[in-house]
């Protein structure tokens, strides 16, 4: 029997408890502890979107439905989740790989659109683990235009859109949006922004939506600048121009997790109705099947195979 192929499924990890908070903060800060201001705060927001985020359910839901769609026509391929803030790491995680006996493998990142400092620090992990153990290791880079991908995302713009009043939609602004990263990476030519409004464009385009702009959300707490302009920010020039809906659609997000329980469904949602604005957010795709079969696709682009 052939032996099975290795998909290393990456994804953020989060805290499974409020006691590991701390490590896991200090995991994303690269070693360095949170002052306790910081940590509190970040306590605040886990507490106050129920205590834990869904984020590791999710994406054991996501590997599980994605074996099983993988191996649907009979192919033998073995899902691991590798993380990148919490365990199960990712380098450990390849370790075992290879200790299964996997020989090949093709990685790739829960998050569609390819940055050097997002999608770039999971890929270099996992294939500087892979060398170490002699196992070769390919990385899908993005997926954020499989045709899969913006059918889930473009049902998801249509359902919330009927959430607003026939007139709110006549003067409705959407709003894409995706975690802001540190300006220095434009520097570099990271193709980040530009993935991300080929999304939101492609998206338009499907909906026929004209009236829409791209915002970033969810910048770090650190004293260089983050790119912008941030969402809440949009938010303040939509109210003063006379807008009273706003549709977020967070493409650069693939699940629910902090960043939209609480950056969105909460911080946004408030400020939205101080600001007498309509705020409404597309659903996550979580393990919608769709996005399943997007990842399917990236992964067999990238394994050479024309499925
Ligand atoms: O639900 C959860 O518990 C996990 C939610 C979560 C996701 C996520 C995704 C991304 N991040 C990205 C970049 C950065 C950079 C910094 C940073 C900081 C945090 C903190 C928390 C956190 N992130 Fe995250 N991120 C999630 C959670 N992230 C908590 C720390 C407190 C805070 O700043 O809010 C800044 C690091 C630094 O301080 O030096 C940079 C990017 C993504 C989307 C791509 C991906 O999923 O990998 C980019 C989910």
């Amino acid at each position: 029997m052939n032996k099975p192929i290795g998909i290393l499924l990456m994804a953020y990890g989060t805290p499974r408890s409020l006691d590991e908070v701390e490590a896991y903060y200090t995991h994303i800060r690269r070693g360095n502890k949170p002052s306790q201001a910081l940590l509190d705060e970040l306590i605040g927001r886990y507490k106050a979107i129920g205590g834990v985020s869904p984020l590791n359910e999710i994406t054991d839901e996501q590997a599980r439905r994605l074996e099983q769609t993988l191996n649907a026509k009979g192919s033998q391929y073995k899902v691991y989740i590798g993380m990148k803030h919490a365990e199960p790491f990712i380098a450990d995680v390849v370790r075992r790989m290879a200790d299964d006996g996997i020989a090949e493998a093709v990685g790739v990142v829960l998050a569609p659109h390819y940055s050097t400092m997002s999608v770039g620090v999971y890929t270099k992990e996992a294939q500087e683990a892979a060398k170490a153990v002699g196992l070769e290791m390919k990385c899908v880079s993005s997926w954020h235009m499989q045709d899969a991908f913006l059918d889930a995302l473009e049902a998801r713009l249509r359902d919330a859109l009927e959430r607003f009043s026939e007139d709110e939609r006549r003067q409705l602004k959407v709003v894409f949006s995706a975690h802001s990263l540190p300006e220095r990476i434009l520097a570099l030519g990271d193709p980040y922004p530009k993935q991300l409004l080929e999304t939101s464009q492609a998206l338009a385009e499907r909906v026929q939506i004209r009236d829409w702009q791209f915002a970033w959300q969810s910048a770090g707490r650190t004293a260089e600048p983050w790119l912008g302009p941030d969402l809440l920010l949009v938010m303040d020039e939509l109210a003063e121009t006379g807008y009273h809906a706003m549709l977020s659609c967070p493409v650069g997000f693939v699940a629910d997790h902090l960043e939209v329980l609480y950056d969105l469904d909460i911080e946004a949602r408030q400020h939205a109705s101080q600001k007498g604005i309509h705020f409404e957010r597309t659903a996550s795709l979580n393990a919608d099947q769709r996005m399943i079969d997007a990842l399917v696709a990236a992964i067999h682009e990238v394994e050479g195979e024309s499925h």
